[in-house]
C-alpha cells in the first residue's frame, strides 16, 4: 500500500515549490515555471497495474448513443496516428517533442455517438485514477489514446497498453492505464482536480491550483 497522505503531499510540494527563472527555452515551448528534461520521468501514485493485451478493453458509455467496448484488435485496427506533441507535468519538468503513436480521442468517442447533453467527460485507469476534463478539449487534432511513444510500445510504468494524452493541459490530464471514458452533463472533479489541482489546467497559463487564475 502505498503511502497516501506522503505521495500526495510531496506531490503538491514539488508544484508549489519556487520557480526557476530563465530556464525556459528560446522558443518558448517550456512553460513559465518548468524545467526541460530529456530523461521522460515516471509519476503516479505508486500502483502501476499490469494490464495483459489480452484482457485489455477500452470502454467509452454514460452520455453515449452506443455504448463501446473496444478490445485490442478493434483498437489496432482504428486509423493510428502519429503526434509529436511536448509534456508539461505540475511538478515542474516538461519533455519536448513526444511522437505519441495511437488513435485520435475524436475517432473512438464519436464511434459511441455522444449525446447532445455530453459536455463532461470523466477518464478512468485502471490504478483507480481519474481526472476530468471537457468533452471538446478531447476533440482536438492533436489529443491522442496513445500505445506508443518515442519509438516503442508504452512501458507499464508509462501506462501501457494504452493511456490518453491531452498536450495542452498539464499531465496529471493524461491518464495511464486507460480504462474507460465515461461522458456526463456535469462536470465531475477528478483524483487530483478534488485535492486543490487546476481544474483546466493550462501550462502556458500556470493554471497549478484552483486558486491560480
Ligand atoms: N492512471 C494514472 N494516470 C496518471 C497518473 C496516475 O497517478 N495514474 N499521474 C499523472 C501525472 S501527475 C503525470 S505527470 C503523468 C506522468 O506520466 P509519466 O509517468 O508517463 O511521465 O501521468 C498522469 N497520469
Ligand atoms: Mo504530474
Amino acid at each position: 500500500m502505498p503511502d497516501w497522505k506522503k505521495l500526495i503531499e510531496g506531490k503538491i510540494a514539488l508544484a508549489k515549490r519556487g520557480a526557476t527563472p530563465g530556464k525556459a527555452n528560446a522558443n518558448n515551448r517550456v512553460p513559465a515555471g518548468q524545467t526541460e528534461v530529456k530523461n521522460f520521468p515516471v509519476l503516479d501514485m505508486g500502483i502501476k497495474p499490469s494490464i495483459d493485451k489480452s484482457e485489455w478493453s477500452l470502454r467509452v458509455y454514460g452520455l453515449v448513443g452506443e455504448e463501446l467496448n473496444l478490445d485490442w484488435a478493434a483498437f489496432q485496427a482504428l486509423p493510428q496516428i502519429t503526434n509529436v506533441s511536448d509534456f508539461h507535468c505540475v511538478t515542474r519538468w516538461s519533455q519536448l517533442d513526444m511522437d505519441w503513436q495511437g488513435v485520435r480521442a475524436r475517432d473512438i468517442l464519436a464511434l459511441a455517438m455522444p449525446l447532445e447533453t455530453a459536455k463532461f467527460v470523466t477518464l478512468h485507469s485502471y490504478d483507480g485514477y481519474t481526472t476530468n476534463i471537457a468533452l471538446e478539449a478531447l476533440l482536438d487534432d492533436d489529443v491522442i489514446i496513445a500505445h506508443s511513444v518515442l519509438g516503442q510500445p508504452l512501458t507499464r510504468e508509462h501506462g501501457g497498453p494504452v493511456r490518453m494524452i491531452v498536450p495542452k493541459r498539464y499531465a496529471w490530464k493524461s491518464a495511464k492505464w486507460l480504462q474507460s471514458i465515461e461522458l456526463h452533463a456535469e462536470d465531475r472533479p477528478g483524483f487530483w482536480e478534488v485535492r486543490g489541482y487546476h481544474n483546466y489546467a493550462d501550462p502556458f497559463l500556470e493554471q497549478r491550483f484552483s486558486d491560480d487564475e
